[in-house]
């Protein structure tokens, strides 16, 4: 056996705030953490952008873990908050994401530079199949909250994203959020 065997548990999840009883690890983001992911400078880079409330689960590949994650409304430019969006470090694995409330974009994006978005609103389910890198984008006036569910040893590739980008952003066009080429992206 790879794994401790665990006891079953369960999880309180508040939709409005994501908050998680019990007590989850919590990781803050502000701005600064993103600095270089915009195309425009970022003039406060105290400003909190997203956290995310982790369940606390054994990082091993036959257990599933999740998380909330509460993304601010804001933009930098005209771009709007976003997460810094990764690749798992094994690249195959999966991973679902549910809205609970708020509104955002999902941009999922393969090595080769081909792009979907999905929409994020309460009730979507959206399912990121292994390879595709993915970056949740809050479009709305208040905060995206969503619950990720995945794989327990799917870790993280922040640098090839650190480096590249996304092929496309999201701004705020004059008839609400645009996706746009981005035309800092680096192809591979
Ligand atoms: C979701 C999951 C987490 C991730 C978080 C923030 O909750 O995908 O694994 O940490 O979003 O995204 P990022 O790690 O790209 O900043
Ligand atoms: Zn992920």
């Amino acid at each position: 056996m790879s794994d401790a065997l665990l006891e079953p548990f369960s999880v309180t999840i508040d939709f409005g705030t994501g908050a998680l009883v019990p007590d989850p690890d919590v990781l803050a983001r502000r701005l600064a953490d993103l600095d270089g992911y915009f195309l425009a400078d970022i003039t406060d880079p105290e400003v909190g952008a997203y956290t995310v409330h982790e369940v606390r689960v054994p990082k091993t590949g036959n257990n599933l873990l999740s998380s909330t994650t509460v993304l601010e409304p804001g933009k930098v430019g005209d771009e709007y908050f976003f997460t810094k969006g990764h690749f798992h470090a094994n690249r195959d694995r999966a991973e679902i994401y549910l809205t609970l409330s708020g509104e955002g974009v999902l941009v999922m994006a393969l090595d080769d530079g081909r792009t979907v978005t999905k929409e994020m609103r309460p009730g979507v389910a959206n399912y990121v199949p292994g390879h595709w890198a993915h970056r949740s984008v809050n479009t709305g006036t208040t905060p995206l909250v969503f619950y990720a569910v995945y794989i327990g040893d799917a870790g993280y590739d922040y640098a090839t994203i650190a480096e590249r980008g996304f092929p496309v952003i999201v701004v705020e066009g004059n008839d609400g959020p645009q996706v746009q080429p981005n035309p800092r992206y680096v192809t591979s």
